[in-house]
């Protein structure tokens, strides 16, 4: 079977509220091996190469800022489909309309600031995979 990895961050949001421990518990439960894990705390370079897709948007200062503003949980995860699947797990960006059952959805509040405060990031594609393993490990 063709195994695919892909990053997973738990934010500074999910690392402060002591949810690391519930969102790898749902990783782990959905079937997904953790790879590689560590506790980061990011520069502002890292974040700018990590979102540099977004550099121009409203919301990019404060989404750097808010990356910087404590310990970020970086994990290599590996599994079939695992891009697609912790996408789907994780749910979509505003965490108001995430699925109910999906990570934001559950866990996430919008606390209606500048940028989203929505506990974790996945790669969005095989590309965004190794792009961002590659800064992150
Ligand atoms: P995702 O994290 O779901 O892949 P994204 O890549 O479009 O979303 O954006 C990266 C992060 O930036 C996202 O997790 C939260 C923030 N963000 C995106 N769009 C936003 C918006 N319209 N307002 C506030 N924050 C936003
Ligand atoms: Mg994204």
């Amino acid at each position: 079977m063709a195994t695919e990895e892909t990053l997973v961050l738990v934010k500074p949001d999910g690392v402060a509220r002591g949810l690391t421990g519930t969102i790898l518990a749902r990783i782990e439960a959905k079937g997904y091996s953790l790879v590689d894990i560590r506790l980061v705390e990011p520069s502002r370079d890292l974040l700018a190469q990590h979102y540099a897709e977004h550099e121009g948007k409203p919301f990019y200062e404060p989404l750097l800022e808010f990356m910087m503003s404590g310990p970020v949980v970086a994990i290599r995860l590996a599994g079939n489909r695992v891009i697609e699947g912790f996408r789907s797990l994780a749910g979509t960006t505003d965490p108001t309309t995430a699925a109910p059952g999906t990570i934001r959805g559950d866990l996430g509040r919008d606390w209606g600031l500048a940028v989203q405060q929505n506990l974790v990031h996945g790669s969005d594609s095989p590309e965004s995979a190794a792009r961002e393993l590659a800064i992150w490990f």
